[in-house]
């Protein structure tokens, strides 16, 4: 009964129609002028100074939120505040100044446990999660996806990582499912993107040959979110080059000493 509620609740934002999480990021995106995903968030706190850190994120939002289309939360200020008590107030002031959100989950669990992520997030305000391909279809990702198309919210699937050692396992060889020959996990999972109807694929700026490659495959129909820029060594500029849509920054901006005029440049480098 208390589930239905919820459902009810959150099926459209302010009660107006909703657009499909992909083109809202289009519109949102050409609207702004801007194809940058602020990841939101913030070092560690000691538990003294945690109480503060709703303060400094409303405060921060305040300060940059023009030059972004998408907010991007992880657990950075999800473990600290609370999905409903504070985050959910960030995501909802996220809205009010007209930019998209996307919770960074990286949902990875059995079907039945992914579905409760999935409705409690999007319960919380959140446009669009992402998910790890790497737990397939049935009992995994497919219950995710279902809710997301329910309630007409986005799912974001993970394709080649910015870190160090994606070439572990996104990078790993395998054999396909479909043809029995040898391909690369994340050519894989960037098929399986298209095939899921994913609202993006993420494709670190650290690799941009991978950016290329995964474009080539997915064309225009699903668009890349390129993380890795500044503080891991990618850059904008390479990464948008190779075929990115979107770029996802974070310590390059919350860290900055001038974090409004750093927002900005980066920004006007990747104009849409
Ligand atoms: O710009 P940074 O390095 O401070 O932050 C990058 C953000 O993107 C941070 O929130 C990471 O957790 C996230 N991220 C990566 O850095 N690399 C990936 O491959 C994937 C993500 C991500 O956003 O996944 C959705």
């Amino acid at each position: 009964m208390k589930t239905k509620e919820f459902l009810v609740v959150t099926t459209s934002r302010n009660g107006v129609f909703r657009l499909s999480f992909r083109v809202n990021m289009e519109q949102t995106s050409k609207k702004r002028e801007s194809s940058i995903v602020l990841a939101f968030d913030f070092p560690l706190e000691t538990s003294e100074n945690r109480d503060n850190l709703f303060t400094k994120a409303e405060r921060f939002l305040e300060l940059v939120h023009p030059y972004f289309c998408a907010v991007k939360f992880n657990h950075h200020l999800v473990l600290p505040l609370g999905l409903f008590n504070g985050v959910q107030k960030l995501v909802k002031k996220a809205h009010d100044f007209g930019l998209m959100t996307i919770m960074d989950c990286k949902v990875n669990d059995i079907g039945s446990t992914n579905q409760v992520i999935a409705e409690y997030y999007y319960a919380a305000g959140f446009d669009a999660l992402i998910a790890n391909p790497f737990i397939g279809w049935h009992e995994g990702l497919q219950p995710v996806f279902d809710v997301a198309k329910k309630l007409k919210r986005g799912v974001i699937l993970l394709v080649y990582m910015s870190h160090k050692a994606a070439a572990e396992g996104y990078g790993q060889t395998i054999l396909d499912a479909e043809t029995g020959g040898k391909i690369a996990q994340y050519v894989s999972f960037a098929k399986k993107a298209l095939k899921y109807g994913a609202d993006g694929a993420v494709v670190g700026a650290t690799y941009p040959e991978k950016i290329r490659e995964v474009r080539e495959i997915l064309g225009r129909t699903v668009p890349i979110y390129s993380p890795g820029i500044g503080a891991q060594g990618g850059t904008g500029h390479s990464a948008l080059e190779a075929g990115a849509r979107y770029l996802i920054v974070g310590r390059e901006i919350t860290l900055a000493e001038h974090p409004v005029e750093t927002a900005k440049k980066i920004r006007d480098l990747a104009k849409p």
